[in-house]
């Protein structure tokens, strides 16, 4: 382990990242199933071997398998996405301060025990996903991270609500937006600092979180040490990391993060015909639908004729998963599953099915819906970002 201070011992800059006292472990390459897919399992500091898909900045992204693991996502096992280069690689926990700054009456600046000892803790367990979730799996091709279904994980979140933090510091009349900072920045002068912002509504909701803990341990380093914003439903982009300034502004943030980037078509399937470009587009939101199996995955040999254990989880934006069903017929037919424990409308739902398969080749398909009546499209929907994939997922076994 490093010490709290320091998490790399050296860094070259061209190096890039290495494990304090050692080098990344490049273990095997593991294929996801599209073009371009495989990746090598590289360790990196608090994490176990994870799927590379750049090293600088570094993003990695979960293995499959791990999401067969339980309903909360190991914390080692946590997928990890930067955009910018200079991460930090030294924080003094006891040192480190969050700023609140902008159109509020008393500009503060919070130590971490400030934040632990002033105001309610609080805790919930929340998908985290990035936007580009599943990306390489997009026809026609896009450009950016080509990711598997790695991009996501679901764990219990602690800390304390935004809202209470901004009535402290008292926002004031003309406030409309909230924007967030973390340690991050670029390593060349010319490109965007990553920031990003929520309307002021969303900020004060008392769901948004500044989070020091997951799954009942400091964040790790790379998923935002010390602490992180939270927000409930919505997509990565806005959960920035290595929070340390949180401006109340009274106009609108004008950064690429926000005006440029993770923006989608403004319709409701967030979709344009293939090839082409939106004419408007609005900010990502919340999380579309979506549903796996995880304990039989792609290509495998099953037993043909005898009860199929199948496993799973599905989620959304958090309204609450209210049903999956199965199809092994195209969709023709679909069989309920049944749903496992509520760990709360912004979790994993875990959902178990046992079901006969035929011999031969079966395609399972498996389709979630939730409780504001939303599913999941049988045919792929297209954006130029490659965001927001949530197409049913189909599972191609062999039964013999
Ligand atoms: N400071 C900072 N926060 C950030 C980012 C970043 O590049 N810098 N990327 C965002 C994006 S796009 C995603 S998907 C999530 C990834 O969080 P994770 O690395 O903890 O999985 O962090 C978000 N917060
Ligand atoms: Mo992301």
């Amino acid at each position: 382990m490093f010490n709290r201070r320091q998490m790399i011992a050296s860094t070259g800059a061209a190096a890039g990242f290495v494990m304090a006292g050692g080098t990344p472990l490049l273990a095997e390459t593991v294929s996801l199933g599209f073009e371009n897919g495989d990746r090598s399992l590289v360790a990196y500091p608090g994490k176990r071997p994870l799927l590379q898909l750049s090293s600088r900045p570094p993003q990695l992204e979960t293995p499959f398998s791990v999401f067969n693991e339980g309903m909360l996502t190991p914390n080692d096992a946590f997928f990890v996405r930067y955009h910018l280069a200079d991460i930090p690689t030294e924080i003094d926990p006891d040192t480190f301060t969050l700023e609140i700054a902008g159109t509020v009456a008393t500009p503060m600046s919070l130590s971490l025990a400030d934040l632990k000892s002033q105001f309610d803790t609080i805790d919930l367990v929340a998908v985290h996903q990035c936007s580009g979730n599943s990306r390489g799996f997009v026809t026609p091709r896009v450009g950016g991270g080509q990711a598997g279904n790695g991009l996501m994980g679901n764990a219990r979140w602690t800390g304390v609500s935004l809202k209470s933090v901004l009535e402290k510091a008292g926002v004031q009349d003309g406030a409309i937006q909230v924007a967030f900072e973390g340690l991050d920045g670029p390593v060349l002068p010319d490109t965007p600092d990553f920031t990003k912002s929520l309307e002021l509504a969303h900020a004060m909701d008392g769901e948004v979180m500044l989070a020091w803990a997951m799954n009942g341990e400091d964040l790790p380093w790379l998923n935002g040490y010390p602490l992180r914003l939270v927000v409930p439903g919505h997509y990565g982009t806005y959960w920035v990391k290595h929070l340390n300034q949180i401006i109340v502004r009274d106009t609108p943030l004008d950064s690429f993060w926000m005006t440029t980037a993770y923006r989608i078509p403004d319709n409701s399937c967030a979709c344009v015909e293939p090839g082409t470009k939106p004419e408007t587009t609005v900010p990502i939101a919340r999380f579309n639908v979506r549903s796996f199996i995880t304990n039989v995955l792609d290509g495998a040999a099953v037993a043909a004729n005898a009860p199929l254990a199948l496993r799973g989880i599905a989620f959304d934006g958090g309204s609450g998963i209210t049903e999956v069903s199965v199809s092994a017929d195209d969709g023709k037919t679909w069989q309920k599953a049944s749903l496992g424990e509520d760990m709360g409308k912004y979790a994993f739902r875990e959902w178990t099915l046992s079901m006969p398969v035929a011999s031969g080749e079966v395609s399972l398909l498996v389709r979630a819906t939730n409780a504001n009546g939303q599913t999941q499209p049988m045919q792929a929907q297209w954006n130029p970002s490659g965001y927001m994939r949530n197409v049913v997922e189909t599972t191609r076994l062999t039964a013999a």
